[in-house]
């Protein structure tokens, strides 16, 4: 018998559809990952309602989440894909954990300094104890490794400072996660400003392109990236962050490395280039796609496996939940 495979744990909001940035930088890797860990993968979907949404668009945006994660390759048999809000553990253990948290740590958090400054009509308590529940999402499932992008970081020393804290009073209840910060894709940036970065609330819908989006749309947005007025395809992000944004998503999508790329495409125009980009990103979201509308077609399957999977994901967090509320002394129901 091998070793016993370590935890993983992950997730993402439901907002919006997601972006090349979402696949690159985020769910690509989970399926690579999903090889070597036992991987819980949530839809977040008690964390978007930090911001207001529209319930119509809200249900359907988890749903279509869900059903990307497997079509991006997650398979609802070897993994645990299930929905945050089905596993009422989450929601009592951030109560609990809140108990374990400090006003000044939360304040620190720059997530909800920037949140508080784009929302500043709706600063809500939720905005403020995201990183608490963030912490209870991976303490439940006594996670091992927690892949997130650099944006992340922050709360996931706070969710060790916490963890740390529970356990220096009452034993080894919690595993102290790490973060796995990926190396490829870590950062795709907007197509029409890459200085910032891709993001699927962009106001220019030229700056990113979306994991649902057809062949012709991909093809124009790449047509359309903004370059530089050299012609040189040459990795240099300080001078020139267009060009190099569009080697990474080459590089990214292809397995070629940069210096691959930079002789394949030695002599040749932008236009060109950004063709190949275009062409290579839409093979890529192809067959995704295709997965993607098939399962939307045969929802019952689908269906199926998201009540099998929250049950699995509920057994393992309601293990731990019992634990923290016997360590902390609530009396048993
Ligand atoms: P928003 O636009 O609403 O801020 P977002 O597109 O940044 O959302 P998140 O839900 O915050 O998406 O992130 C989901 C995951 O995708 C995170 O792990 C994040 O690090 C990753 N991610 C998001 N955008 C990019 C990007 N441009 N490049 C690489 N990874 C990204
Ligand atoms: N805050 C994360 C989403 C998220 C998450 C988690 C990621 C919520 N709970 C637990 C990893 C582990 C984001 O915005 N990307």
């Amino acid at each position: 018998m091998g070793e016993e495979k370590k935890i993983l744990y992950s997730g993402m909001q439901a907002t919006n559809t997601l972006t090349l940035g979402n696949y690159l930088g985020a769910l690509k890797n989970w399926v690579h990952l999903s090889e070597d860990y036992t991987c819980f993968f949530g839809v977040m979907d008690l964390h978007s309602l930090t911001v207001r949404q529209n319930p119509t668009e809200f249900r359907q945006n988890a749903k279509k989440l869900y059903a990307l994660y497997v079509a991006a390759g997650l398979s609802p048999e070897e993994n645990v894909l299930y929905f945050q809000s089905h596993v009422s553990a989450h929601a009592e253990l951030a109560w609990i954990l809140n108990c374990f948290t400090y006003m000044g740590e939360l304040g620190r958090m720059t997530q909800f300094k920037d949140k508080s400054a784009k929302h500043a009509d709706n600063v809500n308590a939720g905005l403020f104890t995201y990183p608490v529940l963030m912490a209870a999402d991976i303490l439940l499932y006594q996670a091992d490794a927690v892949p997130v992008g650099a944006d992340q970081k922050q709360h996931l020393e706070i969710c060790r400072d916490i963890a740390e804290r529970f356990n220096g009073i009452y034993g080894d209840v919690f595993t102290i996660p790490e973060p796995y910060i990926g190396k490829a894709g870590a950062r795709i940036q907007s197509l029409s400003d890459p200085e910032k970065k891709m993001s699927k609330s962009d106001e220019n819908p030229n700056g990113a392109v979306m994991l649902l989006d057809d062949r012709d749309t991909v093809l124009r947005k790449f047509k359309r990236a903004v370059t530089d007025s050299e012609s040189a395809v040459r990795f240099d992000p300080e001078k020139k962050p267009g060009v190099s944004n569009l080697i990474n998503i080459y590089s990214s999508v292809t397995g070629k490395t940069k210096e691959d790329v930079e002789a394949e495409f030695d002599g040749k125009g932008y236009g060109e280039f950004k063709a190949a980009v275009g062409e290579a990103v839409a093979d890529e979201l192809a067959p995704l796609q295709k997965k993607y509308e098939k399962l939307m077609a045969e929802k019952s399957w689908l269906e199926e496996r998201i009540r099998e999977n929250d049950q699995k994901a509920a057994y393992c967090a309601n293990k731990t939940l019992r634990k923290v509320k016997k360590k902390v002394g609530l009396t048993e129901p």
